[in-house]
């Protein structure tokens, strides 16, 4: 590594490591890492997968890539000795903005997982200039900026790939941009990301702001446009459709290239719709094979047999549902085969829960994969049963057969190797490197259980991780942050069902105890991170709760010795990479029935933070595997938050009414405190939504939650015990790793 980063410096900059900047030797690397993978073999077989995906959250990938290649310690060593740290070099590196939350991240961690398992498979999706929004803080409240990451030098590399897509009343050409994706010790696949040439970033103004008509000037700037009108709505679906066709005609031209029998198509080809926005890939196939000839029947039979569906959440909001005449604006040509596949639908099934096109005539695009796909996966044991038992209960009792669990998963090699080489490093010397294969020996740790020493030694580990975050936060955002304290942690998008809004309501009972003199027997920083998006006002409102509460006790000096509250500001893949390994508590508090699954809960407990959760989501499997005594689980469980919305049994103006503590938690929003600091209007809107409607149940919970949290904080205080607790969530970890989850899905769905 050394004589070719010397070479490449010599060859770029006639310089050498020693008088190189950063920046050149970040490039440097870039480059010499991207012709490596070039030269890599790849993974091959008779039958490949397309995972097609809105998002692919993959955060930076010098790091990680090298992992994978085995040259990460070599080029570590390397820089050290010319005083150069990795971890500064990738501070060079921007963050590819490409997904939201965790089925983006999901994404990524399965491309890591079938490429390590050698299996042949390629993502697809789109290359959006400026991702997700940048998020700061302004006034104490959300601004949205672009967030552009495209650089001359990057992972993206420019194919000669092009293809037509057709729409109403013109047709694009799309190019094909290709990052390599190395397995561990394994070969490369690849994640295509279409764009289109003329896109331009020039017209975005005003934050995020720009003409949602010219579609081909913004068709890729943005992921998740605000689609709170009309012309926001259609852009959606001219991008859903820009990447699908995409996919089809990549997926086409290569069997074709291979030349495979389109007509055994699913031999050679498995498709997994990554929740409902790739849905129109199913009619698009139907339409390129009819073009080659297929008749309609055959054409549904191949794709059918061709495409599998993951399902992602529950919440009606996110199951997509287009008018019919949006898409006879944005896609005419596909309208007959959605219309043909409705009456398959109608002609079979009489019952209207189960049509593709409902009465009001909106297209159900989650309906069309699970009527013409040959699986459905949830994403965790106790989401697949709600699926099954009642969100899509009338199709599991049409095809009981398609519905199937796929417990999620994280990589190790960035969730444990790359953010937090400490420990790993430790449980190699351990217990031996046979967890990087295969995760189950984690295990082996278990024999550690009651070693004192193995005990301090995590501790040791985790307080020097606390370390570097305080440090980070410091050179990151200027807040200063005692690393004695407790960590408490959440990070993840944010949406009233994840009940930020619940934590804050403990941050306000601790403000209020520790100002009636009941002090902490240590500090505790609440951490959390969090984006909203741009047209959801409570939640936006809740960000501007949580920073008008740090802004609180900064001011207060009878408080801010026991009590912080950091918002970290644009929260990503870089910023998780740094706070988990620092966690002491892991906040998995969603409304039980509402988390699909979760997987920050997964990176949390694999670097030995414990969990602070509902039964909920992957939770359930969690609390299964560590046991009653290394987790703290709290709230009413799914089938009484289901039998309460069935029921419209939940009240949370009477729970407000009949209990003074709540009640004063709750109208501390509105204090002459917090509005001195904040907005009235929003605080004033979100202290309503809790009172008159609450939706995710803040208030049934609230109270157990905070004697729960209670409790750990009492229990933290047993150094040993909490210790053997942290060691116990890291040994039985290792069931979700994704290379776990990507054999099952292999196994039982796309048998490549
Ligand atoms: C998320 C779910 O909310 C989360 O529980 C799950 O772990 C993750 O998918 C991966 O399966 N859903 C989304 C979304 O990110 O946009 O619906």
């Amino acid at each position: 590594m050394e004589q070719l980063l010397q070479e490449m410096l010599q060859k770029n900059y006639g310089k050498n490591i020693q008088d190189a900047s950063n920046e050149e030797i970040y490039t440097a690397l870039l480059e010499i890492t991207k012709e490596k993978m070039a030269g890599m073999k790849r993974n091959e077989g008779s039958k490949k997968l397309y995972y097609i995906s809105a998002e692919f959250l993959i955060g930076k990938l010098l790091s990680n890539n090298l992992i994978n290649l085995g040259l990460f310690d070599e080029t570590r060593e390397v820089l050290k000795r010319y005083d150069k740290e990795i971890t500064e070099i990738e501070e060079v590196e921007p963050e590819p903005s490409l997904g939201n939350g965790g089925l983006g991240r999901l994404a990524a961690c399965f491309l890591d997982s079938i490429a390590t398992l050698g299996l042949p498979g390629d993502g697809v999706g789109l290359n959006y200039h400026d991702g997700l929004f940048r998020q700061t803080f302004v006034d104490n409240k959300q601004r949205e900026e672009k967030n552009p990451w495209i650089t001359d030098q990057s992972w993206l590399t420019k194919t000669e790939r092009h293809f037509e897509v057709p729409f109403q009343n013109f047709t694009l050409t799309s190019t094909m941009y290709d990052i390599d994706v190395p397995g561990y010790q394994n070969g490369c696949n690849k994640l295509h990301l279409f764009d289109l040439d003329t896109v331009d970033e020039s017209i975005i103004h005003d934050g995020i702001q720009f003409n949602k008509e010219d579609i081909r000037k913004n068709l890729t700037l943005f992921l998740y446009p605000d689609d709170s009108d009309e012309a926001g709505q259609l852009l959606r679906i001219y991008q859903q459709y820009f990447m699908v066709s995409n996919a089809a005609q990549l997926i086409l031209a290569e069997a074709e290239e291979k030349g495979y029998d389109l007509y055994h198509l699913y031999d050679h080809v498995a498709i997994q719709i990554n929740d409902t926005h790739p849905t129109m890939v199913i009619p698009e196939l139907i339409r390129l094979l009819m073009q080659r000839g297929f008749n309609m029947d055959t054409a549904v039979d191949v794709v059918r047999k061709t495409c599998a569906y993951t399902n992602h959440t529950i919440l009606a909001e996110a199951l997509e549902k287009w008018p019919v005449s949006y898409l006879e604006k944005v896609v005419p040509h596909l309208m007959p085969i959605i219309r043909d596949l409705d009456a398959r639908v109608k002609r079979d099934f009489h019952d209207e829960r189960v049509y593709i096109i409902d009465g009001q005539n909106r297209v159900h695009m989650a309906h069309i994969d699970i009527h013409f796909g040959y699986a459905v996966n949830g994403v965790a044991a106790l989401h697949t049963e709600i699926l099954k038992e009642s969100e899509l209960k009338p199709f599991y009792d049409i095809y009981p057969e398609k519905f199937n669990n796929k417990t999620n998963g994280i990589t190790f090699r960035r969730w444990l190797v790359h953010c937090n080489h400490r420990l790993s490093d430790y449980l190699t010397g351990l217990i031996g490197p046979e967890f990087m294969e295969d995760a189950s020996n984690l295990e082996k740790l278990l024999a550690y259980k009651d070693d004192e020493n193995v005990l301090a030694d995590l501790k040791t580990i985790k307080k020097e991780a606390k370390a570097e975050l305080k440090k980070y936060l410091m050179q990151t955002q200027g807040v200063e942050i005692d690393e004695n304290s407790i960590f408490d942690i959440q990070i993840k998008r944010l949406h009233e069902y994840k009940r930020q809004q619940m934590n804050a309501l403990y941050a306000i009972y601790k403000y209020k105890e520790i100002k009636k003199g009941n002090l902490p027997k240590r500090p505790i920083t609440m951490i959390f991170g969090a984006k909203a998006a741009p047209a959801y006002t409570i939640a936006k409102d809740i960000i501007h709760l949580l920073l008008c509460l740090q802004k609180l006790i900064e001011n207060d000096p009878a408080v801010r010795p026991y009590l912080r509250i950091v918002m970290v500001e644009n929260y990503n893949v870089t910023k998780a990479e740094k706070l988990i390994p620092a966690c002491d508590i892991s906040e998995q508090i969603s409304l039980a029935s509402k988390e699909a699954s979760g997987t920050g809960n997964m990176k949390f407990m694999l670097n030995g933070a414990v969990t602070l959760g509902t039964e909920d989501g992957a939770n359930v499997e969690i609390h299964e595997l560590v046991g009653d005594d290394n987790i703290y689980i709290f709230g009413a469980k799914s089938e009484e938050v289901i039998r309460l919305y069935d029921t419209n049994g939940y009240n949370s103006g009477k729970i407000y009414d009949g209990d003074a503590m709540i009640e004063e938690l709750v109208d501390f929003i509105i204090s002459k405190d917090l509005i001195r600091i904040g907005d009235p209007v929003s605080l004033a809107r979100l202290y309503k939504e809790l009172v008159s409607k609450d939706w995710f149940m803040t208030l049934l919970d609230v109270k157990e939650y905070i004697e729960t949290k209670e409790r750990m904080l009492a229990d933290y205080e047993d150094e040993l015990s909490w210790e053997r607790k942290a060691l116990v969530n890291i040994a039985k970890a290792g069931f979700f790793s994704s290379d776990r989850t990507i054999r099952e899905y292999n196994d039982d769905i796309w048998r490549l």
